[in-house]
């Protein structure tokens, strides 16, 4: 299927859902699995229909917006970092969800500290090599279990599954993290992503079911 094709179907069904009066829960389910989601033992891949093969001496990640010192990293700089390791379950939207990920990179909290936050920052807008964009508040992304992926299960991801590096938000629906990073920006203002802008929530809580704007 065209990239434009399949983007367009999943709009179309998203402001379907919307208008059959699908609304998240006022109640947080407190389940391991979210409420709708199926589990699964594979790993399915979701993007745009492009998969950029970054070589890594080529590929930077930028972080700059409301930052004490900006920087764009090599990916010798950005492995030289302090290693993280972290066990996750991740829920897409789509409704597939798979317990116990084990992703390895560099926490957020890292690159954060790098980079040193003005007070005004309250949003991040992260950007992919595909063309992809989500945004998140920040607070959401200082969580203890978000980090910029650069391993699964031991091994380098694959590119199907966003290398050489993507973010990993697990307590967020899975749109969320960008595969492919490109770059990270610290804004006062929140500004929708690309699925944010077609239809998808801004929230995305797997277990209030937020999932469509
Ligand atoms: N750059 C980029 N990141 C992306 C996407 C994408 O299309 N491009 N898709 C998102 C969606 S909708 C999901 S569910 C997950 C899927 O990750 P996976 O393909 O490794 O399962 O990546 C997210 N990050
Ligand atoms: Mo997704």
């Amino acid at each position: 299927m065209s990239k434009e094709r399949y983007i367009a179907a999943k709009q179309r069904l998203a402001e379907k859902r919307t208008a059959e009066g699908f609304k998240p829960r006022a109640v947080a389910s407190t389940d391991r699995l979210p409420p709708g989601q199926t589990l699964t033992d594979g790993f399915p891949v979701l993007d745009l229909g492009v998969q950029p093969d970054m070589p890594l001496d080529k590929w930077t990640l930028t972080i700059d917006g409301l930052v004490e010192t900006p920087r764009t990293l090599s990916w010798a700089d950005f492995t030289a970092l302090p290693p993280f390791e972290d066990i996750s379950d991740f829920h897409c939207v789509t409704t597939w969800s798979k317990f116990d990920c084990r992703w390895a990179g560099v926490s957020f909290l890292s690159l954060y500290e790098l980079v040193k936050p003005l007070p005004e920052a309250q949003f991040v807008y992260f950007t992919s090599y595909d063309g992809y964009s989500t945004n998140v508040p920040l607070e959401k992304c200082l969580d203890d279990d978000v980090l910029i992926a650069t391993h699964f299960d031991g091994q380098p991801l694959e590119l199907k599954h966003g290398a050489p590096a993507r973010v990993i938000i697990p307590k967020l629906y899975a749109w969320k993290g960008a595969k492919f990073l490109n770059g990270i920006r610290f804004l006062a203002e929140d500004q929708l992503g690309f699925w944010e802008l077609r239809g998808y929530s801004n929230g995305g809580d797997p277990w209030t079911e937020d999932r469509y704007a």
